[in-house]
């Protein structure tokens, strides 16, 4: 298939409700959508999972549009490409930007299954048809909060429940939802909030039967986790620290987590996320879907991952009512009872509605072989 074109959508919406973590709270989402077309009627679409921000990463909306505008697209476009996964080849001389690629490969990856009449869960080489789904909770004040919170999750059937902590809020409202829901399966997201120093405060979660402590220590590290595994029963869960399958690899051999949550951005893309769920799955090592708040595009490319067979535990991708009061896809992603049903449509199986992203498209950028030409 030939990528003729690549639309870059500047877009802007609204949480709502604003969403706290260990470093900060958001609500306005400006990020970025592509669209790349064929040339013959085809589009597929993509979403960078970068925040304006670089809290949770060295990545932003601006670092991205910079990457895909002036040095990824011109290596895509005009091209003849004839599975997604050369893109992650074209992309391999070009150091880290994950989600700036990721945003562009899995646009591709989406024309791709279009053009073979398949769905993207099909391409990837996932066959359930039904994922099970988590919720994951900002950080909140108090213990009563979080009970409240999370008690309405419980009610929507939400299979598990994942509380953002942070020094100062974190064991006395672990404690209290565990003793207020004491069978339903719960973990914590420290978002890289402690350091070794705190070991004794995080043994102290071992007493609440948690499925597993996500990223506790610094972002870049795979050192301190090993020592830390070692020191709490709490199954360990990498998010930030694991960007490819290398990183996977290493912390896996060194003993740093037991499992491990997927973020295609994070890693930079589908091809290198389907390479680290094979490893895995070799090794025995669990997997689960990440999120980063994304709108119906991302989502959908989320549940056709999760539809892999080492996606064995419920991922953070909740429905669309979660986030927006409307979202960009007919239909929305609708979580029943902890499960979302994968769609039967080809490629990402959600029609992106173009009357909705246009409400929210704030800019527009169109990339040919001709502007790539005079790069
Ligand atoms: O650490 O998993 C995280 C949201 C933003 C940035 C990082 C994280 C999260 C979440 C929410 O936990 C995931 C979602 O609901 O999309
Ligand atoms: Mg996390």
């Amino acid at each position: 298939m030939k990528i003729e074109e690549i639309r870059m959508r500047h877009m802007e919406m609204r949480m709502k409700t604003p969403f706290t973590t260990s470093f900060g709270t958001m609500q306005d989402k400006p990020f970025l959508l592509i669209e790349v077309r064929d040339g013959e009627g085809n589009s597929g679409w993509g979403e960078s999972v970068a925040f304006s921000h670089p809290w949770y990463a060295e990545e932003t909306v601006e670092t991205n549009a910079h990457m895909i505008r002036d040095i990824l697209s011109p290596l895509i476009v005009g091209k003849e490409i004839s599975h997604p996964d050369e893109v992650s080849e074209i992309f391999g001389g070009i150091r880290r930007n994950n989600m700036a690629k990721a945003a562009i490969e899995g646009a591709v990856w989406d024309l791709y299954a279009k053009r073979e009449k398949m769905t993207l869960a099909q391409a990837l080489g996932g066959d359930k048809e039904k994922i099970d789904v988590g919720i994951s909770i900002g950080v909140q004040d108090s213990a009563e909060a979080m009970i409240e919170t999370v008690r309405g999750f419980v009610e929507q059937g939400y299979k598990r429940i994942k509380m953002k902590i942070k020094p100062g809020a974190d064991i006395e409202i672990v404690r209290a939802v565990r003793g207020a829901f004491p069978d339903v399966p719960l973990m914590a997201d420290a978002n890289s909030a402690y350091t070794l120093d705190d070991t004794d405060l995080l043994k102290q979660l071992d007493e609440f039967n948690l499925t597993m402590i996500e990223q506790p220590l610094a972002h870049d590290d795979i050192i301190d986790h090993a020592t830390l595994q070692k020191a709490i029963d709490t199954p360990v869960c990498l998010d930030e620290s694991i960007h490819s399958l290398e990183d996977a690899k290493k912390a896996v051999e060194l003993g740093s987590c037991r499992i491990i949550n997927v973020k295609i951005g994070r890693v930079g893309g589908l091809t290198e996320s389907k390479k680290i769920h094979d490893y895995c799955m070799e090794k025995g090592i669990p997997l689960w879907c990440g999120g980063m708040l994304e709108s119906g595009i991302g989502r959908a490319h989320n549940v056709a991952l999760t539809t892999l067979p080492n996606f064995v535990l419920p991922g953070d991708t909740a429905g669309s009512d979660r986030y927006w009061v409307e979202d960009i896809i007919t239909p929305e992603v609708v979580a029943v009872n902890g499960e979302i049903t994968v769609p039967a449509g080809y490629g990402i199986g959600y029609e992106p509605d173009l009357g909705k992203i246009g409400k929210y498209t704030t800019a527009e950028e169109v990339f040919t072989a001709e502007t790539a030409g005079t790069k």
